[in-house]
């Protein structure tokens, strides 16, 4: 299991109070479907998402990364648990919405980049090695219940 410190859980837990998560999460997805446009099949249904404008002005692209921060949220909240926190929605990713687990990463990532523009020179070092660890870890309990 994954050792969290009382300094890592302080640090995401004081980081994760100050994230809003519509306006993150709706930048966050956006810019996973622009810098990764293959991401862009899983939302087909989304409407119009032609380019980068299109896509960060299309409200269901919000709606969806807001959904995504939140139950993302979860796992700030249930760290020595993060693997039980998304066992169903694992097994919907891959049974349901067959989405390529090598995305969880690419969500992550994108996400660490959103967090340090929206935070600047408070996204120190500290912070971003926790969530680099964070987001690892959640991709990681994310593609667990896939067979
Ligand atoms: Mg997923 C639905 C969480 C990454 C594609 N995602 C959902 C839902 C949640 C969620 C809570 C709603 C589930 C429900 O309706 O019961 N997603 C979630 C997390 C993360 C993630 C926490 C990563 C941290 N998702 C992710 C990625 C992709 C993706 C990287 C694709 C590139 N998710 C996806 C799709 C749906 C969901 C296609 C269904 C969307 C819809 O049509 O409503």
């Amino acid at each position: 299991m994954v050792h969290w410190t009382a300094e890592e859980k302080q640090l995401i837990t004081n980081i994760w109070s100050k994230v809003n998560v519509a306006d993150v999460g709706g930048e966050t997805l956006g810019r996973l479907l622009v810098v990764y446009p293959w991401t862009q099949r899983f939302f087909a249904n989304f409407g119009n998402l032609s380019c980068a404008t299109a896509i960060h002005g299309n409200p269901r692209v919000r709606a969806h990364g807001k959904k995504v921060l939140s139950s993302f949220g979860d796992a700030t909240k249930n760290l020595d648990n993060i693997k039980e926190t998304f066992a169903k929605l694992s097994e919907l990713h891959c049974d349901k919405l067959h989405v390529d687990p090598e995305n969880f990463k690419l969500l992550g990532n994108v996400l660490i980049v959103v967090l340090a523009g929206h935070f600047g020179k408070d996204f120190t070092p500290a912070c971003h090695a926790v969530f680099q660890k964070l987001v690892k870890v959640v991709a990681h309990a994310l593609a667990r219940g896939y067979h």
